[in-house]
């Protein structure tokens, strides 16, 4: 398994709940390491445009709302199969269905404020990652 990146939101909820914290000390515990993070406050059009895959879904306009309430932390993490092991850890989008000991089981209140984005493939963490750390705020992969 190659080393991988990843992009997480830590998302209002979360922020809101000072659990900013204790995700990014969760993650680090699953062996992810942290290439960058920071704190930002998402306006409407940056959130439109990270969700703008969802926005023919009947939820678009409570997600950009929810997402723009409040800061977020968004965060680059690096591990093997970072895709895959961190959308494990992070559980099902819907908290009541997570399994036990993941991000959104422990974080997460409802389907809509679920304390973590994940990004669904490699191809998309890198299109999230330059979304929010342009140029080369996070180094570029070795090689
Ligand atoms: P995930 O975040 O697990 O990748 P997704 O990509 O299907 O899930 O949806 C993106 C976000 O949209 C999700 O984290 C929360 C919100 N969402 C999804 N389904 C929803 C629903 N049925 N009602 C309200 N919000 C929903
Ligand atoms: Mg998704």
């Amino acid at each position: 398994m190659a080393l991988e990146r990843t992009f997480c939101i830590i998302k209002p909820d979360a922020v809101e709940k000072k659990k900013a914290g204790a995700i990014l000390a969760f993650l680090e515990e699953a062996g992810f390491s942290i290439l960058a993070a920071k704190r930002t406050h998402l306006t409407r059009a940056v959130a439109e445009g990270f969700y703008a895959v969802h926005s023919a879904r009947p939820f678009f306009g409570e997600l950009v709302e929810f997402m723009t309430r409040s800061p977020v932390f968004v965060v680059a993490l690096e591990r093997e199969d970072a895709v895959a092991h961190y959308r494990k850890v992070m559980g099902a989008t819907d908290p009541a269905k997570a399994e036990a000991n993941t991000i959104r089981k422990l974080y997460g209140g409802s389907v809509g404020e679920n304390a973590v984005h994940g990004s669904d493939s490699l191809d998309n963490a890198k299109i999230e990652i330059a979304y929010f750390f342009p140029g080369n705020e996070v180094a570029p992969v070795a090689g």
